[in-house]
């Protein structure tokens, strides 16, 4: 199967805006499939609302396409249903972690056996630019014209934090790593999150020192560092650069594995009790 076979073309051309970044995970996502060979019927795509969560209707997946954070509670119950699926959920940083955010600590904390890919641009795309989780201490959304005054959330952090079995971090300028990233993700068992840092032109980087599509790019170059090469490197050295790679890679009871073998010991005690009245 060619990737493009795992596409909708007849929903082509595709909304998002020339230099969006969101294109480039999808496809990174759709080689990393094609490279595991997965049957396309085997697979679901669940996504909130948000410009990266249209990806979704562009994927000839089962696909859901839900409300606004609760992607993950969809996906959840997906999996419980029909474990033998692969969930996959498509997201955007205020999808997941703002509206979203509880789902995303709980999901982490199950740690059920989805893959979670955030399209991290840093700012809400598809309502105007206001800011997220994401957005940097001091950086300009349409709700913080004069500068953020919140904090941005690790989002890797936050996964591995929660107890999710896999977080890793990639670029679509780092396109090969990225789908790589995705590919390790969609083969580790439990809650796997991938952080694609991804352009919004139209709302981020025009009004945050990044003019243009090619400027966001270069700053993706100018200030991620691997996981390997950071590793080499003091604190003070690291300050402001943003680690890619895999972070997170771990063994963990998995939810639905765990909720299974509850009802099994259930149903044992159940019999037994049957057979002694
Ligand atoms: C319950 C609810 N609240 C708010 C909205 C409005 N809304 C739609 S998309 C969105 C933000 C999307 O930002 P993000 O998740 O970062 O995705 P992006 O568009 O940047 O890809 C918001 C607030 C909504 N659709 N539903
Ligand atoms: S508004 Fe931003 S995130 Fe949405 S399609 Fe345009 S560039 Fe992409």
């Amino acid at each position: 199967m060619n990737y493009m076979d795992y596409l909708r073309k007849e929903r082509m051309p595709l909304i998002w805006c020339t230099g969006c970044g969101n294109g480039i995970v999808l496809k990174a996502l759709l080689r990393a499939v094609e490279r595991l060979g997965w049957n396309k019927n085997e697979i679901v795509m669940v996504s909130g609302i948000g410009c990266s969560s249209r990806t979704s209707g562009y994927v000839d997946f089962n696909t859901v396409h839900t409300t606004h954070g609760r992607a993950l509670a969809f996906a959840t119950g997906i999996k419980m249903a029909r474990p033998e699926l692969k969930v996959i959920v498509c997201s955007g940083d205020g999808d997941s972690t703002a509206i979203g955010g509880n789902h995303f600590i709980h999901t982490a904390r199950r740690n059920i056996d989805l893959t979670l890919i955030v399209f991290n641009n840093n700012i809400y795309g598809m309502t105007g630019g206001q800011y997220s989780p994401t957005t940097p201490l001091g950086g300009w959304g349409s709700t913080a014209p004069y500068g953020n005054a919140e904090s941005a959330f690790d989002i890797c952090g936050l996964a591995s934090a929660a107890g999710a079995s896999y977080a890793a971090r990639g670029t679509t300028y780092h396109v090969m790593q990225l789908d790589k990233l995705i590919e390790g993700a969609l083969l580790k068992k439990g809650f796997s999150v991938v952080e694609a840092i991804t352009p919004c032109p139209t709302y981020y980087g025009r009004h945050n020192n990044q003019k243009t599509a090619t400027a966001m790019m270069q700053w993706q170059v100018d200030n991620t560092i691997t996981a390997a090469r950071a590793a080499k490197l003091s604190p003070e050295q690291l300050k402001g650069k943003i680690i890619t790679g895999v972070l997170t890679d771990r063994e963990l009871p998995e939810y639905v594995e765990e909720y299974e073998k509850l009802v099994d010991r259930l149903r044992a005690k159940e019999s037994a009790v049957l057979q002694t009245t």
